[in-house]
């Protein structure tokens, strides 16, 4: 009995000195353009319909956070936890302070309407859980987040914001 109690004690010595190597906070990549908000549940029922559908109000917002650098979105790639992808293929210039809707469904891109359309109807960001990647055109993270709605989305809206 003694020899077991020991046995179960080094254990979770170990476990613990495992778990303390882990950072506490999520990868903060060196990158002006960070996410700062996601509404990964669009208001409403959903429905990929479209015609009719809400797919166009779910959307990611990606900010430039530099004081002095404008950057292209040309090439810059966002992938969810599934490997869904979608990738800014046009110029889109995000100047200090600058922001992007990268939004679902079809639309009309505008660099002064801050909103590009991923021109598919259907949902990428899942209402429960998802991770978001952002890539430089390069392939270098830019950021990255996860989130469950139970932990993250306290009051329940569908929004959950990262960087202010
Ligand atoms: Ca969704
Ligand atoms: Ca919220």
């Amino acid at each position: 009995m003694r020899i077991r109690h020991l046995a179960i004690s080094a254990a979770t010595v170990g476990t613990l000195a495992a778990l303390s190597a882990v950072p506490a906070q999520a990868t903060e990549y060196s990158s002006a353009l960070k996410i700062k908000g996601i509404q990964y549940d669009a208001p409403g029922s959903d429905s990929n319909n479209c015609r009719t559908g809400n797919t166009d109000e779910e959307y990611l917002t990606i900010k430039n956070y530099s004081s002095g650098t404008t950057v292209n979105l040309k090439g810059y790639v966002v992938k969810d936890k599934a490997g869904n992808r979608f990738a800014f293929t046009a110029n889109h210039y995000l100047q200090p302070g600058d922001y992007v809707k990268l939004r679902g469904g079809n639309g009309t891109d505008s660099d002064a309407g801050n909103v590009v359309y991923r021109d598919n109807c259907n949902f990428m960001w899942n209402n429960d859980k998802d991770s978001i990647y952002l890539y430089k055109p390069s392939g270098a993270g830019a950021d990255s987040h996860s989130y469950t709605r139970s932990s993250n989305d306290p009051d329940r809206n569908g929004y959950i914001t990262y960087h202010g």
